[in-house]
């Protein structure tokens, strides 16, 4: 996860014990992976370096660079649904990967309390994981987010397997009938290219700087409304999608750019007016 400079901590939680010995030996191995940078802009056909470290070996390494399309927007009407059963929720949105995708993220947007007091939605999203084309409340709920209010969002963490999902509104108390935003946006596009120098089998070796290359692919993007976000995954064989790096691409630089710029009085002086010319 993403932290800073400090102090941390790690707390194991044990919740079910069931073996003969009070004090049974356990291994914690805790390790840290540092970026160069915190997200990864573009614009333009100008591709992105960046150097990834980490303090342990993860072997298997994998980097992906995965880009997303504009979300979907739906408007839904709210609806007092049964409170004890989510499976009852009044808008269920089919969602479909074809391949293994990142980054799916759910928000809903609802009226603020002012304007709908005691509003409560919540949202889940489930994924098919047995798909036999249902989806359990049970078994196969993967996100939810189900605060007092009305306003949710979801992020699933690392890839998302192939295959159906819904994401689901449910009314768990709706006073008066009211409008809400629900958007889904999921990255499983191609069009940031991903490639790193020094990578050698069987993985990314402890200490050893690994220098990454993003490129966009301005064919494929250029049809599609800027910015277009996306996002740097790796991590190690046994959990390729550990780590995110948020990406966007932007078709041209930004009009804001930070340089180390120093105007002296001689930049700022007037251009003087050749002799001969006459002013206007
Ligand atoms: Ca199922
Ligand atoms: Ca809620």
């Amino acid at each position: 996860m993403p932290s800073s400079g400090g102090l941390h901590e790690i707390m194991l939680d044990n919740v079910a014990f069931g073996g003969h010995k009070l004090e049974v030996p356990l291994e914690t191995t805790a390790s840290a992976l540092q970026v160069s940078s915190g997200n990864v802009a573009m614009w333009g056909n100008k591709c992105r370096d960046i150097t990834i470290t980490s303090q342990m070996d993860l072997p298997g390494f994998v980097i992906q660079g995965f880009s997303g399309q504009p979300p979907t927007v739906i408007t839904g009407s709210a609806r007092q649904d049964d409170i004890n059963a989510n499976g009852t929720s009044h808008l269920k949105e089919d969602v479909t990967l074809d391949k293994v995708a990142a980054g799916f993220t759910a928000i809903l947007d609802a009226p603020d309390a002012a304007d709908a007091p005691l509003l409560d939605l919540d949202l889940y999203v489930l994924f098919d994981k047995n798909a036999d084309l249902l989806f359990d409340p049970a078994t196969e709920v993967v996100g939810l987010s189900g605060s007092e209010g009305a306003d949710e969002m979801v992020r699933l963490q690392g890839t998302q397997s192939p295959g159906d999902y819904q994401v689901w509104v449910h009314g768990f108390r709706v006073p008066t009938p009211v409008s809400y935003t629900l958007s889904i946006q999921v990255f499983d596009g191609d069009a940031f290219t991903v490639t790193t120098t020094q990578l050698t089998e069987p993985g990314l070796a402890a200490g050893m700087p690994l220098s990454v290359q993003v490129c966009p692919d301005v064919v494929k993007l250029g049809l599609q409304p800027t910015p277009v976000g996306g996002a740097l995954v790796f991590g190690p064989g046994i959990m390729p999608g550990l780590f995110q790096v948020p990406m966007a691409w932007y078709s041209r630089a930004p009009y804001i750019i930070t340089l180390p710029l120093t105007l002296t009085t001689y930049d700022l002086m007037p251009v003087p007016v050749p002799v001969g010319d006459s002013m206007p």
